[in-house]
């Protein structure tokens, strides 16, 4: 599997192409079937357990099940090419319409575990790194079915933000973004760190 870590925070791997245009078109058609929660300014989905925004954690009363098998091909692969050591068991889908994005963060650090990992799918879109301590930035473009996985200092000392517009400067071009939608695995950690 080719990827890309040149250019990107230090623990960050960006995968192009994880799945193809038919798993992406599969995907999306799945999910569109699913009920969207409308909480948030954009719309989102939260399989495994449901993340809390406004208290930013996971509680354990929050658990709503396993993965639905529709969704747990991918997170298998993951663990097969060595990305995740155990099946990721907590997803958060992500709908952007054009113009949506994503305010900095840094993942729930009690919350999840090492490793997160975000598949694009539809538009391509900007993702804006920013180290906390040094407030460097890196700008990368999400192309549609990349995968990218954060570790290490890209997981934990770097946020990372959609910036809310409707077009990115690509190669000296700009490209209209339209709908995309991300799937972001995670595995649950209890609040005193170890698993649940
Ligand atoms: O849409 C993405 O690629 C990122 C999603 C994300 O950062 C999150 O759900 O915390």
């Amino acid at each position: 599997m080719a990827s890309v870590q040149s250019g990107l925070p230090p623990g960050a791997v960006l995968i192009p192409e994880f799945v193809s245009s038919m798993r992406e078109a599969e995907l999306l058609n799945w999910l569109d079937h699913q009920d969207w929660r409308s909480d948030l300014r954009r719309r989102v989905q939260h399989y495994g357990w449901v993340y809390d925004y406004r208290a930013r954690k996971v509680s354990a009363d929050s658990y709503i099940g396993p993965l639905p098998v529709e969704l747990t091909t991918e997170g298998r692969r993951m663990c097969e090419a060595g990305l995740f050591d155990e099946a990721p068991d907590q997803i958060i889908v992500n709908e952007y319409e054009t113009g949506q994005g994503i305010a900095p963060h840094v993942d729930c650090v009690p919350c999840f575990g090492p490793i997160i990992a975000s598949l694009s799918l539809g538009s391509q879109c900007e993702v804006l790194f920013v180290d906390k301590e040094s407030g460097a930035r890196i700008p990368l473009i999400l192309e549609p079915r990349c995968l990218l996985v954060l570790t290490k200092a890209a997981r934990f000392d770097w946020s990372h933000a959609i910036p809310a517009r409707k077009s990115d400067l690509i190669e000296g071009r700009r490209v209209q973004r339209s709908r995309r939608v991300s799937l972001t695995y995670r595995t649950v950690l209890s609040a005193e760190g170890s698993r649940m």
